[in-house]
């Protein structure tokens, strides 16, 4: 394992001290080690992984310098087309270190939504002519890796990626954490949501512990889950497929359960929403300020204003809820009002320890899914 202290000390010792990029359970500790150590305007937590691209490549315009972009392989889709049409050394060739956190690794048991993209990591590493080293778990070799690495990219001038196993770096606590005060946390507020709707309600989850405690309490109660798309990856979506579905289907109320980091991963989405406006469409944000199912790292989403954005992009409603009194009355509002309407639920982040995974496949989830939408 590598200590996360000596890991930052070797970046910086090889002029690598400006960092961003979308957190990652993988990349949980060194993040937290950089949000504690580093100056704020030197760690940007990006809206999308494309986003921290650009980023870097700014900051290497503006210094001259190599910067760190930390993603999950899940994020190399978002980042795909700045690094072809940007940084590529075929186009404006500018060296950015690229951490990519292996979810899905082959031979290590992961969710289904990360099977495919852990096979192809390193493929679509090479499919774009990026060089990569999987970094080794031994400080002295990494070292070296890294030493030699940073040599490369200062003279090809060109991206270079650092592939990070599961549980390579030493666990690190977090000082710097931002507490908030509210009533619930997001568990809290999906039980009370989902005793608020009818039998008949569709529901299209976020990615992350909103779709698994989604899952958890529709076993408690025992109704099944064939209400509800679990949207296990494509972070920042659902929104999209709940669009896709209520535009289909009028004549059922379509809830979206979304995340702040997912809302702000792909915010224009949400004008799309509001320039077909659909009645029956119901988007509600857990707003926890924070990507709470990687590790907690800190998004905008308790600095923004998601009434304003909303009303902006052409939502006929906005609902505010802060604790369960109000959540109770602003989902009967919201079942109530036409659509497009957002009700955003501001709560503490946190999740129960025991927190378990869907048991159902993808592939029944969805089966089951068209079946009750036919
Ligand atoms: C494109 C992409 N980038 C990163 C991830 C890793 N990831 C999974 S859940 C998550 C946090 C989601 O945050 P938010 O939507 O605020 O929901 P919360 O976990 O706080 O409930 C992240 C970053 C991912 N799955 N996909």
């Amino acid at each position: 394992m590598i200590n996360t202290k000596s890991f930052y000390e070797l970046l910086k010792k090889n002029g690598v001290d400006f960092f961003s990029g979308v957190p990652d359970s993988l990349l949980k500790n060194i993040c937290a080690y950089f949000t504690d150590n580093v100056a704020a305007e030197n760690n940007i937590i990006a809206a999308n992984e494309g986003g921290a691209i650009a980023l870097g490549a700014g900051y290497h315009l503006a210094t001259g310098k190599i910067p760190l972009i930390y993603m999950q392989n899940s994020g190399i889709g978002n980042a795909i087309n700045p690094l072809l049409s940007l940084v590529d050394e075929k186009v404006y060739s500018i060296p950015i270190l690229l951490m990519i956190g292996w979810r899905g690794e082959p031979g290590i048991k992961d969710e289904p939504q990360h099977i495919k993209q852990g096979e192809v990591t390193t493929k679509l590493l090479e499919a774009m002519n990026i060089p990569y080293e999987i970094l080794p778990e031994e400080f002295e070799k990494a070292k070296l890796v890294i030493e030699k690495s940073i040599k490369h990219i200062k003279k090809s001038s060109s991206p270079f990626a650092f592939v990070v196993r599961k549980n390579l770096f030493e666990p690190y606590e977090l000082k710097n954490k931002v507490k908030t005060n509210f009533e619930m946390k997001r568990e809290d507020a999906i039980k009370i949501i989902v005793d608020a709707l009818n039998k008949d309600d569709i529901i299209v989850s976020t990615t992350g512990k909103t779709s698994r405690e989604l899952f958890e309490y529709r076993e408690e109660l025992c109704q099944g889950h064939q209400n509800d798309f679990l949207t296990v990856g494509s972070m920042g979506h659902s929104s999209q497929i709940a669009l896709g579905i209520a535009l289909q289907k009028k004549e059922k109320q379509i809830f979206c359960f979304d995340g702040d980091g997912a809302v702000i991963m792909h915010t224009g989405s949400m004008g799309i929403i509001g320039s077909l406006c659909p009645k029956n469409y119901k988007h509600i944000i857990f707003n926890n300020g924070a990507h709470d199912s990687v590790g907690g790292q800190p998004t905008i989403g308790h600095s923004i204003d998601f009434k304003s954005i909303a009303k902006g992009f052409n939502y006929k409603k906005v609902f505010i809820a802060d604790d369960k009194k109000s959540l109770s009355e602003n989902i009967i509002k919201l079942k109530n009002t036409e659509g497009p309407a957002l009700l955003e639920v501001k709560i503490n982040k946190g999740a129960r320890k025991n927190l378990g995974r869907p048991t159902l496949t993808t592939i029944e989830n969805k089966n089951n899914f068209m079946s009750t939408l036919k």
